[in-house]
């Protein structure tokens, strides 16, 4: 079982990313408000960690989790979120953007979208974004649970060729019903060198 994950906790909260300290290895979750960025890190770790609300924009600032002794679980504010003024966005597209390009153990940057919305324009520049920065970064299918049974295998593949992606590219879950929930801790637990130290 991955032990470090479960007992992952909250370390520290910030708004510049230049302030934040090194960590020995960090994967982190982006995607448009609302997505279910704290909802999967809350899921991952089996715990109540980071903050989940109705509200879009509930994720303001950088949310640090620690597991093991150094390796990082980061929660980012969503993008897309229609509340803020011109300013406050500015400064949250430099917050995201200095933080995700300034990472010297990033493993992984987990792009959440959507299962049944699909991916947003927004969402399409951020792995455009992704790609031409060279950033490693791969993309979650969240809510599965919205999807019917039914069509979660045509679905999957539409998500994922809108993404220019094969369907096995997508992980495809639900923090809610528990799916593909195994199968990410895993991946996570891997990326983060946490399987051999827990
Ligand atoms: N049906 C379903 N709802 C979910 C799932 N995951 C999250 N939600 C709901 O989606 C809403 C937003 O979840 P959050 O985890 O706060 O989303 P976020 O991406 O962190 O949002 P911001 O912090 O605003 O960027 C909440 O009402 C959650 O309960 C899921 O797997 N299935
Ligand atoms: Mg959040």
């Amino acid at each position: 079982m991955h032990d470090a994950l479960k007992a992952a906790r909250y370390l520290l909260s910030e708004t510049d990313p230049a302030r934040l300290g090194e960590s020995k290895a960090e994967v982190t979750f982006v995607g448009r408000s609302n997505v279910g960025k704290s909802s999967l890190l809350n899921a991952l770790c089996g715990g109540a960690l980071a903050r989940v609300s109705n509200t879009p924009g509930r994720t303001r600032t950088i949310n640090v989790f620690l597991a093991g002794s150094d390796r990082w679980l980061v929660d980012l504010p969503g993008y897309g979120f229609a509340g803020g003024d011109r300013e406050e966005i500015a400064g949250w597209k430099s917050m995201l953007e200095g933080y995700l390009t300034g990472r010297a153990a990033m493993k992984m940057i987990f792009l959440l979208v959507d299962a049944k919305v699909g991916p947003t324009k927004l969402d399409l520049m951020m792995a455009k974004w992704l790609d031409a920065k060279r950033l490693p970064w791969r993309v979650v299918a969240t809510k599965a649970d919205q999807v019917k049974p039914s069509r979660g295998i045509s679905r999957r593949r539409e998500v994922a060729e809108s993404l220019g992606l094969a369907s096995e590219d997508l992980a495809w879950v639900s923090a809610k019903e528990d799916v593909g929930m195994r199968e990410l801790r895993g991946e996570v637990s891997a990326l983060l060198g946490l399987g051999l130290a827990a």
